[in-house]
């Protein structure tokens, strides 16, 4: 079952978009001193946004403004009419915080549940959510929207896995909730366990959080015998439930545009790009109370396309995110993001989906170490592997590690709790 909005016609879309936008601005306006700030520095008034046609006059939010504005800057609504608060913890300095008004939780729960739907799920299945509960966003998203959908949620929370296992194959889970790398860790416990994870229940893996690569997605859909459906979202704009792929076609994530409204730009010059050129993610909540966000540009690269997609859904795809713009390793003059590193190395049967990058400094050179995990079990030659992973990364993207270490598995540690590093820069 599907909502009406999601096969709207693009013109009846965009109508209701630009109705959204004008109530959005405005409200920022009057209510944020930071947005009428810069609106005023930028010379735009909310008169002069008549419809997303006119989106490219506002000025951009980054995260440096969040950090900014921390604690509550940026919220829109009196204290009284919070619901929730939640933050996203960065690598360095405060987290941002982020709010809901009663009518903002019900959003989030409206669009998770839709995503469930999209993912194939339905009322009365069972959704073991193994995100992190807590400030993190994606614990109690997925909570309350499996709980709008109509599922049982079982609350398992992360780590934990040897009962989560237990879980799923005591209480017949559907569906699990997690990062991928969780979901590999997953099914890694299970067979330790000697329970062959392809035997349980599940039929729908609903990753996200993390970058995922196809191969890595493959991974996940063959050791769990289940279906890999990937979501996308940020706490800035609300938490999980911005953009799910369609079980039906599982070709880019559909954007759930009514509320969420996407710009790709130049990271470099900060212009509009044309559908299907990769650029930096921009976004504006069109629906949001406590707190309205314009123009966020949130790091993420990707690109988006318009066409219709086999399930009937009219909203913009975007593609799986590459990497964040903060993520690109420029190594040797050579700019690369991890998940392309990912992409090449997995394609190997005799590699485990498991890999670290170390980066150093030595004099004014670079110096970049990758390390792989082989496959369980692996007899074959380790040199030979060695060469061919290096012909691949040298054909493919033009650059080869100083350092390749092909190690047993099971050696690189695990993530168990909240999300994966794979880049150590020691610079
Ligand atoms: O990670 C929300 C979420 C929870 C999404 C559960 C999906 C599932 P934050 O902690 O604020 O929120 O981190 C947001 O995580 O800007 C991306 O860089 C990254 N991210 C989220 N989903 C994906 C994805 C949640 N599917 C940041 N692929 C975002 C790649 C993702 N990166």
């Amino acid at each position: 079952m599907t909502e009406e909005i999601e096969h709207a016609s693009r013109s009846e879309l965009r109508e209701l978009q630009s109705a959204r936008l004008r109530t959005t601005v405005e409200r920022a306006y009057e209510n944020v001193p930071f947005y009428r700030d810069a609106l005023d520095e930028a010379g735009v008034t909310p008169g002069d946004i008549r419809g997303v046609e006119d989106l490219h006059e506002l000025p951009f939010t980054t995260k440096a403004d969040f950090r900014d504005q921390y604690p509550d800057g940026l919220f829109a609504v009196d204290d009284d009419e919070l619901r929730r608060i939640h933050a996203s913890s960065g690598t360095t300095g405060k987290p941002k915080i982020v709010a809901y008004t009663e009518a903002d939780l019900e959003l989030w729960h409206g669009v998770m549940a839709r995503s469930m739907r999209a993912a194939g799920l339905e009322p009365g299945d069972t959704v073991q959510n193994a995100y992190g509960y807590g400030l993190f966003t994606g614990g109690l998203g997925f909570h309350g929207g499996a709980e709008a959908l109509g599922a049982t949620v079982i609350p398992s929370s992360s780590g934990n896995t040897q009962r989560q296992v237990e879980l799923a194959q005591d209480l017949g889970s559907d569906a699990i909730g997690c990062t991928p790398s969780y979901a590999l860790y997953f099914a890694e416990t299970a067979e330790e366990l000697g329970v062959d994870p392809r035997e349980l229940p599940l039929s729908v893996v609903l990753y996200g959080a993390e970058p995922c690569t196809e191969p890595m997605r493959e991974e996940i859909e063959t050791r769990l015998g289940a279906t890999g459906i990937e979501n996308y979202g940020l706490s800035e704009l609300i938490g999980p439930g911005v953009a799910v792929e369609c079980a039906k076609a599982q070709d880019g994530l559909h954007i759930w545009e009514d509320h969420f409204y996407p710009e790709v730009i130049d990271p470099e010059t900060g212009e509009p790009l044309p559908e299907g050129e990769e650029g930096e993610l921009v976004l504006t909540s069109l629906s949001k109370e406590a707190l309205p966000v314009l123009r966020y540009r949130t790091g993420d690269m990707t690109s988006l396309t318009y066409d219709e997609c086999d399930c009937g859904r009219t909203m913009v795809r975007m593609d799986g995110v590459t990497g964040r713009a903060d993520d690109l390793l420029i190594v040797r003059g050579v700019n690369l993001y991890p998940s392309q590193i990912e992409d090449v190395v997995l394609e190997f049967d005799d590699v485990a989906p498991q890999y670290r990058i170390d980066l150093y400094r030595e004099g004014n050179l670079d110096r970049m170490e990758l390390t792989v995990e082989l496959v369980d079990g692996f007899d074959g030659d380790r040199e030979e592997l060695c060469d061919r992973i290096r012909t691949r990364l040298q054909n493919a993207l033009s650059f080869t590690p100083d350092e390749l270490e092909l190690v047993e598995y099971g050696s690189i540690e695990r993530t168990e709790v909240g999300k994966v590093k794979r880049v150590y820069d020691h610079r």
